[in-house]
Formats: structure tokens, sequence, C-alpha cells
């Protein structure tokens, strides 16, 4: 069975494309890349051409997620297992892979409809060291945890979760609320150590919640929570720590209205079943940031 490997890269719409440059680089030091092309630029963590593509659509929205497969084998193998399953998706055409800067890419939506992209092939430039939009302790840690991880809206979590399954990834509940028929909880799911890649099971107002990425040097989360409060970017949740990934963050709003989770100091996956009443410490909502109630003041 073939199965994704990461979150390679995430395509976002925005409205207002010069406020989300001064952001990206200023406020969470993402590096700009401009290939020439009027309708989008691209945002660099690592040797990857891009990890984030910012389409000027004026969606303010996630316009795609995509998930690497090792390579062609893998990538030839998993048509066969969505079509072994009845699930719809499209090879895209040499223009569209190249246009994403991969060597091969499928189009599918999940079952909440969220566009979702399956490549292998990536451009790497090892010629081109990451350089951060502005200063940072140490760097941003992709490797072979990919990108970050996502909270994304699904409707109906159990299809989500036997899609994603058929996508490779593993997981379940991870977050538990309450008990017998009055339960509620949060689907966390992995295709590699990072213990989430996506995650759903709260109400979203769009497709996109959040989207975590994770430093490799505690002091870079200190010094963006200091930019962030010093510049007014709201803060939609204060730092603090899961309790199942253990990552110390905390989450901010980008100028589309979704957050950005900036974090440290993972443990990896379990590769084992464990669910949670709630986080460990901190991480007090300060808006409704996940739909599930205001303010705790
Ligand atoms: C996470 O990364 C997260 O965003 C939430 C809501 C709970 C646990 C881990
Ligand atoms: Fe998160």
């Amino acid at each position: 069975m073939a199965h994704v490997t990461e979150l390679g890269y995430m395509g976002i719409g925005v409205k207002d494309l010069a406020a989300w440059k001064d952001f990206a680089t200023n406020i969470v030091g993402f590096e700009l890349a401009d290939d020439g092309e009027p309708d989008r630029c691209y945002l660099r963590m690592d040797y990857l051409h891009h990890r984030i593509v910012i389409h000027n659509d004026g969606s303010d929205d996630l316009a795609y997620l995509g998930f690497r497969v090792a390579g062609a084998e893998e990538f030839a193998e998993m048509q066969r297992q969505l079509s072994d399953a009845g699930i719809k998706f499209r090879l895209g055409s040499t223009e569209e892979a190249e246009e994403r800067r991969v060597l091969e890419v499928l189009k599918l939506d999940d079952p909440g409809g969220n566009p979702i992209e399956i490549f292998h092939g990536p451009l790497v430039q090892f010629g081109k060291p990451f350089h951060p939009g502005r200063a940072m302790h140490g760097r941003f840690k992709t490797g072979t945890g990919g990108l970050g991880h996502t909270i994304i809206r699904e409707r109906n979590a159990e299809a989500a979760q036997r899609f994603y399954q058929l996508l490779g990834m593993r997981g379940g509940v991870e977050y538990k609320f309450g008990r017998g028929k009055q339960a509620t909880g949060i689907v966390f799911m992995h295709c590699n150590d990072r213990d989430h890649t996506v995650a759903f099971g709260i109400p979203v107002d769009r497709r996109i919640n959040h989207t975590m990425i994770e430093v490799d040097n505690l002091d870079d989360v200190g010094m963006t929570y200091d930019l962030v409060c010093k510049s007014k970017v709201p803060v939609t949740i204060t730092p603090g720590k899961h309790s199942n990934d253990h990552m110390f963050s905390f989450y901010f709003l980008n100028p589309s209205g979704w957050s950005f989770e900036y974090g440290w100091g993972a443990r990896p996956a379990t590769y084992q079943s464990e669910y949670h009443p709630g986080d460990m410490y901190g991480h007090q909502f300060q808006t409704d940031a996940f739909g599930m109630g205001g303010p705790k003041k």
C-alpha cells in the first residue's frame, strides 16, 4: 500500500497580497520568492522551491493541500489504490505539474470538499539556502515531518478518517471531551513522526482553521510572540503546551483571518492511540478560536 509521507506544500488564496507579503516575511520569518508570475508568490521554509503558494484570488481561504509520496512507484500505486476504492481523481498535466514545481501531481477532493493534491518530486534548490524574511535564532523544522500540520473543515469525521487512511495515514481521536452520547472528539492523522499532519472534528468557518509551523529553537517562539504582540497582530491562543504532540506553541491571526500556530519542542508520534481531556497548560483562547465558545477571560 502506498502512503503519503508529508504535507509537502499548501496553496492559499488571499485578498490583500501586499499585507500578506509583509506579514509572511516580517512577522512569521518566511522567505519570499517571486518567479515573476503576476497572480502569485511563494513562501520558503527550507531548500524546497516553496512550501506555501499565495494566490491573489480574493478567497482568504485554503486553495489546496499537497501531500507527497516517495516516488514514481508510489505515485502509480496510489492511483491504483484510489481507483480500487472508487475515489475520483485526475492526473495533472505536464503543465500542471510544472506549475507546482513537481514531477507529477494528482488532483482530487477530500470528503469535506477540500482540494487535495498528491505529488512526488518537488523542486529542491540546494543552490539557494533558506534565508529568513527577518532574523531568526534557528530554522524552521521541516525535514521528514514536512511543512507542518493543518486543521481543516470536515463535516463527516468518519468519512474524512477513511479518506486519509486510504492515503496511508493513521490516527484517530486524541482529544475527547465529555462522556457517552455527549462526547465529542478531535481526530488527528499522521503519516510521519509528526504527531499529526491533518486534524479535524471541530467547527470551522472556512476550509482551514490553522497551519502549524515548527521551529528548532525555543527562543524563536518567544521572540515571535513579542513581535506579534508589539505589531498588534491578534493572538488567538496564548502560549501553552499540547498533550498529544507536546508542542509548546501559540496562535496568531494572519491577514486572511485564520491562524498560524508557531511551535517548538514536539515529541515524535506515539504510534499507539491515547486520548486527552485537554492541553497540559496555557493555550487560553483569546477569541472564538475553534468555534467552541467565546473568549475565556
Ligand atoms: C494541536 O496542534 C492543536 O492545534 C490542537 C487544537 C490540539 C492539539 C494539538
Ligand atoms: Fe495545531
